[in-house]
């Protein structure tokens, strides 16, 4: 009775030819899912990755951490607020691997703690899948259901219910403020640079597991192909770029949120019950946020942050009620599940399974996060990429696709896959076109004398250097001052940055506003800008001469 009456998220097959390019393939099923939010994708049944973790040795003795989810508290936990403020937990989420931005993970993990995110003890898979069945079993009651088979006889067989019978049950627990206690445990967020990962590496040796290996759909190497921005990150942010595994079982939990800089992400299920999915286009995130707060105002009021710090859940019923679109997905074993830029997602496993999810950043992606950006400036939220230092790392790889083409008359997959998003129409043209004008008019509202430096090269290359006020980052531009030689502004907060006389105060630009313009001219195919640019990446500084 409680099961949400909702539609279904679209479903791919694709072909094996289809299946080879990967980011080829999510671009031509944009057009027909994006608007949904999240799409499943079935690989071509051929498909079949090996699964490293089911190896006896890991199987039995590599360990992980569990947190604890009161599933009936989710949604409803006006009761509980003030309790448990002081148990330890784990932290939640960590934002850029050893760089000194604060992740969210502090703010997460008091979250977590007020609202019944407890650690949980630690897991070997053995011991997980028995607590995970054991639990289960006694939940619905183990009936004996006899069943008549075709010659006459009659035997026993264990009753299951069914993946609607268990998300109808799911939502009663979650919607009834009345309920009795559920805790479950959830293996969530495991680092799987630190427990391995799901797939095969690359160190794996014969033919086939080398094909697993190298595969575009092995999200070790996911966030790192060809066309994605994430190429240009650097470091390993654990969850962005290095995937996490998520070990579940029964009810456990994956509350309303959106990917950091509203990332597409990629979830894989390698093993076990499925994993049912609810997906809100990224064109409704703001009515999801709107209806978020308005069934659950003393929430919010408390913990204005709350769909940042992914613990609360709301039912797909409410939401649709309101007039927010939601769509289900199913994802089984061996199953991929797609979520698009700014796309809300949530769920819950339906029993002992294993899945590994990461982003990815291809070309559409690029208006979405600088958008992103500009939000997180305005709530002042620390950001844990570099969007302009992924930006410029695009256009330059770009530059250097085209220049190899016009000039050598060279022509790599590699290389076409950055040369499909330029032109005067291309999606990156665009997404710098957008960010130059943005820069230009900036520097436009700066004081006239402010004097304009050129950056040093290295000036976010081994700490990101980021907004003293609304933490924006500063790949591109700078304001300082003689004043505090490692305190900065962005260009919106110039004028908070201090009070000295103006001839103290200086930008620093990486890239004057002509050579911007010249970027974007390159990007739009023009052979004379082409080579500028290209010329940087060749010894020369491409400045204006
Ligand atoms: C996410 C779902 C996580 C999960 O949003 O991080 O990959 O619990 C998804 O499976």
């Amino acid at each position: 009775a409680c099961r949400p009456d909702i539609d279904e998220a679209p479903v791919f097959y694709p072909t094996i030819e289809e299946f080879e390019d990967t980011l080829g393939y999510i671009a031509t099923i944009r057009p027909l899912a994006e608007s949904y939010g999240i799409c499943r994708i079935v690989p071509p049944p051929s498909w079949t990755p090996p699964c490293p973790l089911k190896e006896k040795e890991v199987w039995e003795h590599a360990k992980f951490s569990t947190r604890i989810q009161q599933v009936d508290l989710l949604q409803n936990r006006e009761a509980m607020r003030k309790k448990s403020r002081s148990r330890k937990r784990k932290r939640r989420r960590n934002s850029r691997m050893g760089a000194g931005r604060r992740s969210e993970a502090n703010a997460a993990t008091e979250a977590d703690e007020r609202f019944g995110f407890h650690s949980g003890s630690d897991f070997t898979f053995e011991e997980f899948q028995k607590h995970a069945a054991t639990f289960k079993e006694s939940y619905f009651g183990t009936k004996d259901v006899k069943e008549g088979s075709a010659c006459g006889e009659t035997k026993s067989k264990t009753w299951e219910p069914s993946v609607e019978d268990i998300e109808g049950e799911y939502w009663r627990i979650v919607e009834t403020p009345t309920t009795d206690e559920v805790e479950v445990y959830y293996g969530a967020d495991l680092e799987t640079g630190v427990f391995g990962s799901g797939f095969p590496k690359a160190s794996s040796t014969g033919i086939d597991l080398e094909k697993y290996a190298m595969s575009g759909w092995n999200l070790n190497n996911f966030p790192r192909l060809p066309g994605s921005a994430l190429c240009f990150e650097a470091s390993d942010i654990s969850g962005v770029l290095v995937p996490w595994l998520y070990v579940g079982m029964f009810f456990s939990s994956f509350c309303w949120h959106v990917e950091d800089h509203h990332l597409y992400s990629l979830n894989y299920l390698h093993w076990g019950d499925p994993k049912v999915w609810y997906g809100v286009s990224g064109s409704h995130a703001m009515d999801l946020e709107r209806t978020m707060k308005a069934y659950l105002p003393d929430l919010f009021e408390e913990q204005p942050d709350l769909l940042n710090e992914l613990v609360t859940q709301l039912s797909p019923t409410v939401l649709k009620s309101e007039g927010v679109p939601v769509h289900r997905a199913i994802q089984h074993s061996g199953e991929f599940v797609l979520t698009f830029p700014r796309a809300y997602h949530s769920g819950f496993n339906c029993g002992f399974n294993c899945a590994e999810a990461v982003n990815v950043a291809p070309a559409d992606w690029l208006e979405h996060g600088q958008n992103a950006v500009e939000l997180y400036s305005e709530q002042r939220r620390k950001t844990s990429i570099s969007h302009d230092k992924l930006l410029m790392g695009s256009a330059r790889e770009a530059v250097h696709a085209l220049w190899e083409k016009s000039v050598l008359g060279k022509e790599t997959t590699r290389n076409m896959s950055w040369q499909s998003v330029c032109g005067k129409d291309g999606l990156l043209t665009r997404a710098v076109k957008i960010r130059v004008r943005m820069e230009e008019e900036r520097l436009d509202r700066l004081p006239i004398c402010m004097k304009l430096k050129k950056m040093e090269r290295d000036f976010d290359l081994n700490n990101e250097r980021e907004c003293f006020s609304c933490f924006y980052d500063l790949h591109l531009s700078a304001s300082g001052c003689k004043c505090s030689p490692d305190r900065f502004s962005c260009l919106k907060h110039a004028k908070h940055l201090c009070s000295c006389h103006i001839n103290h105060r200086y930008v620093l630009q990486r890239h004057t506003i002509n050579e911007l313009n010249m970027l974007v001219e390159a990007l739009e195919g023009k052979v004379e800008a082409i080579k500028v640019w290209a010329s940087k990446d060749h010894g020369g500084d491409g400045t204006d001469t």
